[in-house]
């Protein structure tokens, strides 16, 4: 058991009255984690407020203790704030923000890669890890192994498989490790059922984000090379559909999928607001840098970035910069 483990370990079996937190827009990792850590908390007895400052996109609302999640709360009485796989402290939104804050005691469990931001008295960080669910699964085994009671409960193998299907794209991104599988086997002998969990979160999408789907790749152009792939979703697109920006979740990696593209990019024109794009790279492409030059990030295979309208604009600039930069 690693120092930093033992510790956050430590700090949760002294608490009382703990408040974790997951990032905004929430994703299967941040939603995961918190729940898992809060049904191992409850099992010991103990008073566990879980907050997401966005809510619970549909497609995580099974999860087993989703409907106990809060957008917020007036209570300051925590002795401990826990935030999952935030990348920095800013990132539990403006609601949550003030409730970690005034926790004497934060601890902060992350798999990003954390240039100084990382926060916290404790800090369970690990950038090899491909979810934070790798470092939540280590620390409630120690909480177990100190409090004498077996934690690893099936509601938790569930909430932890979720966060590791989500975070690896169903164990197919580079990041997924000996380690992951040796953990999903952990999961899956707990009672945690990938095929099931894949067909809740992908085969779960609401008719709006299909037909955005298929008006994006009616757009779909490469540069002459074929090097960069992109595809548009026009504000007219979302007012036809009455669909929000989380229904074009996904449609980035069917651009990225072109076959002869280094560089997938998904413009969206938010009605009445910015252009946003989201970014994909294969391996040897580095989106991030993209990005960057729009004032926007991420990491080198999955970035994003926002700019003003018009659309059109957005789109031949970006395009620009993503053919210099892979050399097309
Ligand atoms: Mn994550």
């Amino acid at each position: 058991m690693t120092m930093p483990i033992r510790k956050a370990a430590q700090a949760l079996q002294r608490a009382q009255r703990i408040a974790l937190a997951a990032h905004i827009n929430p994703d299967g990792d941040t939603l995961g984690c918190i729940l898992a850590l809060g049904h191992a908390l409850r099992a010991l007895g103990k008073d566990a407020t879980l907050l997401s400052a966005d809510g619970v996109p549909d497609i995580y609302g099974w999860l087993p203790g989703a409907e106990r999640i809060q957008t917020g709360t007036e209570r300051r009485d925590f002795d401990l704030a826990v935030v999952c796989d935030a990348g920095a402290l800013e990132r539990v939104g403006r609601s949550v923000m003030p409730i970690v804050q005034s926790a004497p005691m934060l601890l902060d469990i992350d798999h990003h890669v954390t240039d100084g931001t990382a926060f916290g008295q404790i800090r369970v960080l690990d950038a090899t890890a491909a979810a934070t669910a790798e470092l939540v699964w280590k620390v409630i085994l120690a909480l177990g192994r100190l409090t004498g009671r077996d934690l690893a409960t099936p509601d938790v193998a569930e909430c932890l498989m979720t966060a590791l299907i989500t975070d690896t794209g169903s164990f197919r991104y580079p990041n997924v490790t000996p380690d992951t599988f040796a953990l999903a086997a952990r999961l899956r002998a707990l009672g945690a059922q990938p095929a099931v969990i894949n067909e809740l979160v992908f085969e779960n999408r609401s008719f709006a984000s299909l037909k955005l789907l298929g008006r994006a790749l009616d757009s779909l152009q490469t540069t002459p090379d074929g090097q960069v792939a992109w595809a548009v979703v026009t504000a007219a697109d979302f007012v036809e559909f009455a669909a929000t920006d989380a229904d074009t979740e996904g449609i980035v990696n069917h651009v990225r999928a072109v076959k002869t593209a280094m560089v997938g990019i998904l413009f969206r024109e938010i009605p009445g607001g910015k252009v946003r794009i989201s970014l994909r790279a294969r391996e040897g492409a580095d989106v991030n840098r993209i990005a960057n030059v729009f004032g926007g990030g991420g990491h080198r295979l999955a970035a994003g970035c926002s700019l003003e309208p018009p659309l059109e604009e957005a789109v031949r600039l970006v395009v620009a910069e993503a053919s210099c930069q892979v050399g097309s």
